[in-house]
């Protein structure tokens, strides 16, 4: 038996965002220590998440047993032969009871493909359900309605993350990337130094001052205007002829919609809309169309709106019309957010969707996916409902009664969050697969525990559509088990017609058949290839080199043409008097719910409350003072936070971080309306009136 080196070094990538920047993981005496890695992605970067993820390796929060609800309202631990049975002989009870349906599934978009793949597989199958969505539908659904209608394809970016850095102009609308993806600033350089950077949003945000100095300009809308803004903008590349006219005719159609739908939108009326003065509209338009190098970008600021699939579509028209779409030099993109956002939006954790990124109610889909899992394909259910609804139904007539959640903590990340404990406390049966007993953990009558990203092989698929290994460089803690090893026992216990292999390996070539043929057709990878280090961008067909820059001859409609989708905006009445715009995002220390940053002691130290941002004047008028206890509330709920004054926002906007929970959860006080397209609910957008409290006594 040879004796194993005292530290090991593992190449692989960061467990949180879809930068997926590269890491190297040293395991010293079972504790891994986190370097760099030089990647096109991050350029050898990290930022304070990254730098600290393996914190939470070894964090004394971790659950390491299956722990069970017992009758006085407490968790007892137990063995997992009990907690499969249990779990196990529940969901058949209820299945039989009140229909296959009744079982909901709720996925995440920080899953690897094969976890991913595998749970949409293990609900239609397994469960006979068409009750499955995932957090991606809070993500990436606007901008992925938005480019499967136009292209006939969403890949967040059709090219490749580093062709940002030839770029003389970057329009980044509603993306806070110096926070979000701090890495990724070194691709905005080259705009920068172009004086080319424009950013839109209702904040002076830390991407917002990189437009300083003359390397490029803030516009700061009134929130959820940018809809009016894109059309406006889209207005003035038409009238002052700036439009490429020959690309329109040859690679799109639906451009006289537009031009006649953008009409109304002359700057004046614009300005009055938006806010944006009209030098700023005419030097921007002016500026997208000056040449080489242009990009148009969105986050989560313009998509997570009830119009944010019409605002996304505004974008990719304005794209279009300047012809930069499946051009060289050029482009329009969506900034992914999660970790496996891409990917976890391409194998079937989505109510209408099957592996290859295949629609559920597709007749050839449905047999090829159906024969690769070797079942009748009329056994396969039809679509399910998006994220909100199925939220929406548990505990009512006719919606789930049972809920598996797999990498969501929608407790404190899903609208409208008083409703959304209410449906849990409503469930027949909870079952969590998590590290933690996060939020929502707390309402489980099941809480499995998962290995965590350095202690499990796989594959991520990152913003730039790049398939990478996520390698495992630890052992996990002995009570711990796979997500892969867990539904195959659930599915054997429940007699389920297809095999279910937790060999990530085997998982993944099944996959990457399943997609064969497909949108998102993984067909050419497997782990060893990837293993070789190609820098895989899908579509990866049997036999090709990959795809690293897409739509280059044509975009993947029947007809070769990108669709241009005329839409309008809607006529918002103004806040009332009195009131404020509540705009809801991040900060650099946590990550979405904050489930796992807030049990890192120094990001924890960091930001260890919910702050909200408010003007001064705002504040002044409001007699709140820097530091103060304030309540922000409206007709759904109520959070208490602390007060932090910046001259960095406008004065009818708040900001309010939805990493926190309990009485601090933004969550409280977001609305559940959707996007009638996409699903997507409203999340930036919240109307609530602000005032200072007295605090109260703790009784710490
Ligand atoms: N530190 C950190 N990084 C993350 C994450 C995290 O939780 N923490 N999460 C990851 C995930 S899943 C995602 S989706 C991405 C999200 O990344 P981003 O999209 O960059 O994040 P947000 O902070 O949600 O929103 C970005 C900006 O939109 C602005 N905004 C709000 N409303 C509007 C509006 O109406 N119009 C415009 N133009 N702008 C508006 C906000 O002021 C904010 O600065 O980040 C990823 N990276
Ligand atoms: N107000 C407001 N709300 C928002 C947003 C906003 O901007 N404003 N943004 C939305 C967006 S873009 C997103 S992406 C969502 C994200 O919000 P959530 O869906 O809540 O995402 P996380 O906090 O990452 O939750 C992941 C949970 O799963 C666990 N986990 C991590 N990896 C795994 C795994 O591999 N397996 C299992 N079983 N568990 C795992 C973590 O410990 C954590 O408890 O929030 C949305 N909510
Ligand atoms: S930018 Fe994203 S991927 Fe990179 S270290 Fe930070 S959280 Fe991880
Ligand atoms: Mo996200």
């Amino acid at each position: 038996m040879s004796i194993a080196p005292a530290e090991t070094a593992t190449a692989s990538h960061c467990p949180y965002c879809a930068l997926q920047c590269a890491m190297t993981l040293t395991d010293s005496a079972g504790a891994i220590s986190v370097g760099a890695r030089d990647f096109p992605t991050n350029r050898g970067g990290l930022c304070k998440k990254g730098w600290t993820s393996a914190e939470l390796l070894s964090s004394p929060d971790r659950i390491v047993e299956p722990m069970l609800r017992q009758p006085d309202g407490g968790f007892a631990a137990a063995s997992w032969e009990d907690a499969l049975d249990l779990v196990a002989d529940r969901l058949s009870a209820l299945r039989a009871e009140h229909g296959a349906d009744s079982v909901g599934v709720f996925g995440g978009g920080g899953l690897t493909n094969e976890k991913a793949y595998q749970l949409g597989k293990f609900t239609r199958v397994a469960l006979g359900s068409s009750r499955i969505d995932y957090n991606g539908r809070f993500c990436m659904s606007s901008a992925a309605a938005a480019g499967n209608r136009a292209f006939g394809l969403d890949r967040g970016l059709p090219f490749r993350l580093e062709d940002l850095g030839a770029a003389e102009t970057i329009l980044l609308l509603g993306s806070n990337v110096a926070q979000t993806m701090p890495p990724f600033v070194a691709h905005l350089e080259g705009a920068r130094a172009a004086g080319g950077l424009i950013v839109v949003d209702p904040r002076r945000s830390a991407t917002a001052r990189l437009t300083e100095d003359g390397a490029g300009m803030h516009v700061q809308p009134a929130p959820g205007t940018d809809l009016a803004l894109l059309l406006g903008l889209t207005h003035l590349v038409i009238a002052e002829r700036l439009a490429d006219r020959e690309y329109l005719a040859a690679r799109t159609t639906g451009f006289e919609a537009l031009r006649r739908s953008v009409g109304e939108w002359w700057p004046e009326r614009t300005q009055e809309h938006t806010g944006v003065p009209v030098w700023q509209l005419r030097e921007i338009a002016r500026r997208l169309a000056a040449g080489r190098g242009t990009y148009i970008l969105t986050g989560r600021g313009v998509e997570q709106h009830e119009d944010g699939t019409a605002t996304a579509t505004a974008a990719i028209n304005l794209s279009l019309a300047l012809g930069l779409v499946g051009t060289a030099h050029s482009g329009y993109g969506t900034l992914t957010g999660q970790g496996n956002g891409q990917g976890g939006r391409e194998h079937g954790q989505k109510c209408d969707q099957l592996p290859g990124y295949r629609k559920i109610t597709d007749g050839a889909a449905r047999e090829h996916v159906a024969a690769v899992w070797g079942v009748d394909p009329q056994s396969l259910p039809g679509p399910g409902v998006p994220a909100v609804e199925l939220l929406s139904s548990m505990g009512r007539a006719g919606g789930i009664r049972c809920l598996l959640v797999h990498g969501s903590n929608v407790v404190v990340s899903a609208p409208n969050a008083s409703r959304v404990r209410e449906g849990l406390a409503a469930l027949d049966f909870l079952v969590v697969c998590d590290f933690f007993f996060s939020e929502t953990a707390q309402f489980a009558d099941v809480v499995l525990p998962v290995t965590q990203w350095a202690e499990e092989e796989g594959t991520m698929t990152s913003l730039e559509g790049r398939v990478i290994r996520r390698r495992r460089a630890i052992d996990p803690p002995p009570g711990v088990r796979s997500e892969l090893w867990i539904l195959r026992e659930l599915a054997r216990r429940l007699g389920s017609p297809s095999t279910f292999s937790d060999d990530p390996a085997v998982v993944f070539d099944e996959l990457c058949r399943a997609s064969e043929g497909g949108t998102a057709d993984y067909s050419g990878l497997s782990h060893e290839l990837l293993d070789s280090g190609v820098a895989a961008y899908w579509p990866y067909p049997t036999g090709s080199a990959g795809t690293p820059r897409l739509f280059l001859d044509r975009f993947a409609h029947a007809d070769g043409l990108a669709r241009i989708v005329a839409v309008r905006s809607r006529s918002s009445a103004p806040p009332e008097s009195g009131t404020l715009t509540l705009v809801t995002g991040r900060l650099l220390e946590h990550y979405q719910s904050g489930a796992q940053t807030r049990r890192v002691p120094e990001l924890a130290a960091a930001q260890p409350v919910a702050r909200v941002q408010l003007h001064p004047a705002t504040a002044d008028r409001l007699a709140i003072t820097d530091g103060a206890e304030v309540e922000l509330a409206n007709a759904r709920g109520s959070v208490r936070c602390v007060a932090e004054l910046t001259p960095d926002i406008r004065p009818d906007t708040v900001f309010l971080p939805f990493h926190f929970a309990g009485d601090e959860c933004a969550n409280l006080l977001t609305s559940d309306a959707t996007d009638p397209v996409s699903g997507m609910p409203e999340f930036k957008r919240t109307i609530v009136t602000v005032r200072a409290v007295q605090r109260e006594l703790s009784n710490a």
